[in-house]
């Protein structure tokens, strides 16, 4: 059962991602829009704020930011093929059915089980009796993992992508194929392995949570990079014909070392919309101790951007969250002075920086600094090398917690306007780069004071925004 517990006094957990009320929570799961509504699911332990006995929590929202807690939609069956977990999968709209494709788990075996829901709110699920869908990996192929799900319809059948990996050669995505939904043949592997193996997959050995779909007239594979335990999340842009996919760029999707297994859907719109995990950076008996573990990052906006890479930006949606705003212009702005932010508490803000065109000096910014300056989390923007760095190494001066540097390269950019746009949520950080490449990372200050902002470089700086973000309710 979940235990309802009061984190007010925790200022380590975040008020406007969402979460679930406690306990553990990994992938996001299931996500579509259905009859109107948002709907995210997710890796949930209801025992405790660690990993195991996965079931999925399930939680609903108009706006994607504001979410309500729905009870649990799947828990392992003791008689099933899921009785030691579901795992991750997707919903789909199957002849006007929401039905979920998942990982069920029994002993060794993870195999591809179905379930489907009439009730308008999808409160409520019906396990299919012919549940595993498929039986076993298929046979010719030394395959290490066999788990996690991406279906579509093509042609008039369906298709699907299950996360896996061939021994000696390292992660692929295995297709499938169905008529009706129930009988699936394998078809191939959906990449050639010997074009991706060398590349951003190296050290994967399995590729968990694939996510392929098509956009701005091209196809998209995401891939969380295993290796038992979580590597990265790589992603390929390129073309699928003949059921084959040949990528033409790859890269890492978010270089910070908290996000993973990330999945995304199509919305009305026609946006491709995103969440993540957010892992934490404590240890394990810090997360127990907490009572609760994991967050969802903020919605994200996939796009296929100039230069061919991958860019995800957030979501207008989270605008809805802002409220008191404070701007301050560059001539109000003195170097390593701190940033006067009346107003704006800064563990819960957003901070969008402008800096000046054809400026070509570091810009450095301190966000959850302690007066005593002991604890302080620092983002820099280096023009020359067209370097952004997030650097959590002395965010906090407990020894429970990891810290870690992370960088992505956005070329030298000193021609138009650059903007960094942070998130702040009391323990999660997310740093977006002219709303098309982000990093995300954890920082748990100790000082209850670590809530000021430092500007260092400030002659590159045009103008400084801020605003003080708003609690949603599902995290409260
Ligand atoms: N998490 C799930 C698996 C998936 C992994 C289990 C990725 O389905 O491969 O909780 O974080």
């Amino acid at each position: 059962m979940d235990r309802q517990t009061d984190f007010s006094s925790d200022r380590h957990r975040p008020t406007w991602h969402f979460l679930p009320p406690s306990n553990w929570m990994n992938d996001p799961n299931g996500l579509i829009k259905w009859k109107g509504t948002y709907h995210l699911f997710y890796q949930y332990n209801p025992n405790g704020a660690f990993w195991g006995t996965m079931h999925w929590g399930h939680a609903i929202s108009e706006d994607l930011v504001h979410w309500r807690h729905m009870p649990i939609a799947l828990a392992p069956d003791p008689n099933g093929p899921d009785a030691d977990g579901c795992f991750s999968g997707v919903a789909v709209n199957v002849n006007g059915v929401a039905t979920l494709m998942y990982t069920g788990v029994r002993g060794h075996s993870q195999l591809p089980c179905v379930a489907t829901s009439r009730d308008d709110d999808l409160g409520s699920w019906q396990k299919s009796p012919d549940n595993p869908i498929i039986a076993a990996p298929p046979p010719q192929l030394d395959t290490t993992i066999f788990r996690d799900h991406s279906v579509w319809k093509e042609d008039g059948n369906w298709y699907q992508v299950i996360g896996s990996g061939v021994g000696g050669i390292g992660g692929t995505a295995l297709l499938y194929r169905s008529r009706d939904f129930s009988r699936w043949e394998f078809v191939d592997s959906l990449v050639s392995l010997d074009r991706v193996s060398h590349g951003i997959g190296r050290g994967a050995t399995g590729w968990e949570c694939p996510d392929f779909f098509q956009m701005n007239g091209q196809h998209v594979l995401i891939a969380a990079m295993w290796d038992h335990r979580p590597l990265s999340v790589g992603y390929f842009v390129g073309d699928y014909a003949d059921h084959r996919f040949t990528p033409k760029h790859e890269g890492v999707l978010d270089p910070g070392a908290s996000f993973y297994a990330p999945q995304s859907f199509t919305d009305d719109a026609g946006r491709r919309v995103m969440f993540g995990w957010v892992k934490e950076s404590r240890s394990a008996e810090a997360q127990r101790e907490a009572g609760w573990s994991g967050v969802m990052t903020l919605p994200r906006i996939l796009s296929v951007l100039a230069d061919g890479s991958l860019g995800s930006a957030p979501a207008p949606e989270v605008q809805q969250l802002r409220g008191h705003h404070v701007r301050l212009s560059a001539h109000e702005i003195v170097d390593d002075e701190l940033l006067r932010l009346e107003g704006i508490p800064g563990d819960s803000l957003e901070l969008v920086v402008s800096l000046r065109p054809g400026v070509s000096d570091t810009v450095r910014i301190d966000v959850l600094c302690s007066k005593d300056g002991r604890e302080s989390t620092g983002i820099s923007l280096d023009a020359a090398s067209g370097m952004l760095t997030l650097d959590t190494n002395r965010s906090s001066a407990s020894a429970d917690v990891e810290g870690g540097v992370y960088s992505l390269s956005y070329g030298r950019r000193t021609d138009g306007p650059v903007q960094l746009r942070m998130f702040v949520d009391h323990s999660i950080i997310e740093l977006f780069l002219n709303d098309e490449r982000c990093i995300t990372a954890r920082a748990y200050p100790a000082s209850a004071d670590a809530t000021e902002v430092r500007i260092q470089g400030t002659h590159a700086v045009a103008a400084v925004d801020a605003w003080e973000m708003r609690p949603n309710s599902a995290s409260q």
